[in-house]
């Protein structure tokens, strides 16, 4: 019982430890039976309480206290895509897309839209509140972009909670909508290749859970290394969406290598790996309108299967290249709602509507429904308001660098946090001068991450390109960029430069085999055996493993936090972020129908033990909790 109290104590949780810790601590020996959900919810306000937040300490605060309100469902949710794919199959969705008139339309508000402006910080509760909505009042929407992307991941890691739980309670409350994932085919929702029976499992649980359209694509657009996650799509019943990531300039005679004939082969090659429909993925808003005419044309003329496409709006052109794909027949595209839209985001999900509005593509949304939703988003965002990025304008400077939206304000924040924020259009440059030392490849997570890597390394340690490709300077390589150079994420078109390759390698002899095939299969019943016994025997279900065989730390730690502090996603957004104040009444649903009313009193003395008292009512009854004061 000690190791188990030492092991689940904030302190230690924390890293915060030192060798008195255990001297100091004595509710380390409080051998007490388990804690009840309540206690442990009750246990983490008081905690942030007293402590704050690591990741808001410092950072903007918002200005409203109360939770946003989501507008009203009307009447029962109408037969939608969902029910399209549930009563005919994926092809029949297919099939649907290509005869309709209108433009159709994808929500990525609850994916790409936060990932891209608020580091993907968004919390599922402020999701899950406006899904009835959604079902009721939108059911004309093509998809709900909700899961998958860097999504996952931060959900375990940041806001202490289950990814699973919030497709499962999303897919519930939008029984016509169809949801979607981004899925990095054989990376998983990782930065690395797993092997193929992980992944193939990963694709099964995700169906189950709910996802029904799978966005499939590889960072450098090796359909090789997609055919195991496709093939496990189309094997679920689902809809496969395998994807082509644009970069380059279509029209610039200098930057041949991605050209016309090179989009169209991988769609050729993309529809004969069993893709439903053809994903136009351009992550970082680099097709310009003229070349979205060009291409989308040829992609529908001579690929032959449904178009969807993705822009960013960071260069602040992704409304005009939408009206230009959807001239040119593209069947649907991707918005983000109005107040989670522009800048590294996806384009204005509202001006698509208006300009739109009698026209032959009206997507027969109702803009006044966009609006009141878009108004709930807004008030979401202000919660997050910790989490901005300060991106005050486009900026044309993504034609120079290239990076997907969402690694933009990500390795903006990272070059801060190492020193560099007032040197980064150095930064930019560098990253463009990786990408061509690199042999101009795609950069898309996890490609982008290696590039950025490296990018950061070189302005850091004051490296021009010249210096790194000089065979008599040394240099030590990031790991990212070493493995990729063997050939771990696989081979980008034409292979790697060979120069550059042998510097990094130092002799190693790279692989261009798909990365899968060398790696053996994952022996599940023994991981599932292995994780349980790491975390005292609890019971790991099958998204639990899925979560671990993903990112084994990152769950058991998630997993360690769990058994402290319970069900903390049901908590407000502004509470879990800021705790609360005296006087402060809460409530928090932590099972259907079984909701904690919590009141603040007052926080007490910390005593010279360092324990603060922080005073509650729960659902009438006086608790007092205790915890550390770290301040
Ligand atoms: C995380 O930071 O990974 C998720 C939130 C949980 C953080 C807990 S809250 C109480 C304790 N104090 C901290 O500074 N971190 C933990
Ligand atoms: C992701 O993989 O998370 C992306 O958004 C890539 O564009
Ligand atoms: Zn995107």
């Amino acid at each position: 019982a000690f190791v188990e109290n030492l092991l689940k104590h904030p302190t230690f949780l924390n890293y915060e430890y030192h060798t008195k810790f255990i001297d100091e601590t004595p509710e380390l020996f409080d051998f007490k039976p388990r804690r009840d959900r309540a206690t442990k919810i009750l246990t983490y306000i008081a905690d942030i309480t007293v402590n704050g937040h690591p990741e808001t300490e410092g950072r903007p605060e918002p200005a409203e206290r109360r939770t946003p309100k989501a507008p009203a469902p009307v009447g029962e949710p109408a037969y939608g895509t969902r029910n399209i794919l549930e009563d005919h199959g994926p092809q029949a969705v297919a099939d649907w897309m290509s005869e309709q008139k209108q433009l159709l339309i994808t929500d990525t508000t609850m994916r790409d839209g936060h990932q891209s402006l608020l580091a993907t910080r968004m919390r599922s509760i402020d999701m899950i509140r406006v899904a009835p909505t959604y079902a009721a009042n939108m059911p004309g929407l093509f998809s709900m972009e909700c899961w998958g992307g860097a999504t996952f991941d931060v959900a375990y890691r940041f806001l202490q909670e289950c990814p699973w739980q919030r497709l499962r309670d999303l897919r519930a409350a939008m029984p016509n909508l169809m949801t979607q994932m981004l899925l990095r085919a054989s990376n998983g929702v990782g930065y690395t290749n797993y092997p193929d029976n992980v992944v193939q499992e990963f694709v099964r649980q995700a169906a189950e859970t709910g996802v029904d359209v799978f966005r499939v694509f590889d960072s450098l657009n090796w359909v090789e290394n997609m055919r195991v996650a496709m093939d496990a799509v189309v094997e679920s019943g689902k809809v496969c969406e395998g994807s082509i990531c644009y970069t380059g300039d279509l029209l610039n005679p200098e930057r041949s290598k991605y050209d016309l004939k090179y989009y169209v082969d991988m769609g050729k090659q993309l529809k004969d790996a069993g893709a439903h429909v053809l994903g136009l993925k351009d992550m970082a808003g680099l097709l310009k309108p003229a070349s979205a005419t060009i291409l989308v044309k040829a992609l529908k003329e001579e690929v032959g299967l449904p178009i969807h496409f993705h822009t960013h709006d960071t260069a602040g052109i992704a409304c005009a290249t939408i009206l230009a794909a959807s001239e040119a027949g593209v069947d649907a595209v991707d918005c983000a709602m109005d107040a989670l839209s522009g800048n590294t985001s996806q384009a204005t999900l509202g001006t698509i509507v208006e300009a739109l509005a009698n026209t032959e593509r009206d997507t027969g949304l109702d803009i006044k429904t966009v609006r009141q939703i878009s108004d709930y988003w807004e008030a979401v965002r202000g919660q997050y308001a910790a989490f901005e990025s300060g991106m005050q304008a486009p900026a044309s400077e993504v034609y120079l660098h290239e990076m997907p939206g969402g690694q933009f304000t990500n390795l903006k924040a990272q070059a801060r946090s190492v020193g560099l924020e007032e040197r980064w259009h150095e930064v930019a440059q560098t990253y463009a001068d990786v990408n061509q030392m690199f042999g101009d490849i795609v950069k898309v997570t996890p490609s982008s991450k290696v590039v950025g890597d490296m990018a950061l390394m070189m302005v850091s340690q004051g490296l021009t390109r010249a210096e790194v490709e000089d065979p008599k300077t040394d240099v030590a390589f990031p790991d990212s960029v070493v493995d990729m150079m063997r050939g771990s994420l696989g081979q980008p078109p034409g292979g790697w430069p060979k120069a550059i390759q042998k510097k990094i390698l130092k002799g190693e002899k790279p692989s261009t085999k798909r990365p899968g095939e060398e790696l053996e299969p994952v022996d599940l019943e023994a991981v599932r055996a292995e994780v349980s016994a790491k975390l005292d025997g609890q019971e790991i279900d099958n998204e639990d493993l899925n979560g671990y065989l993903m990112y084994p730390k990152v769950f058991t730690d998630y997993a360690a936090r769990h058994e402290t502090y319970g069900p903390v996603r049901t908590l407000p957004t502004r509470t879990f972020f800021y705790g609360m104040e005296p006087g402060e009444e809460i409530s928090a649903e932590i099972d259907p129908g079984k909701t904690l009313e919590i009141r603040c009193q007052a926080m007490g003395e910390t005593n010279e033990l360092g324990e603060a008292k922080v005073f509650f009512e729960l659902n009438g009854q006086p608790r007092v909790i205790r915890v550390p004061n770290r301040k």
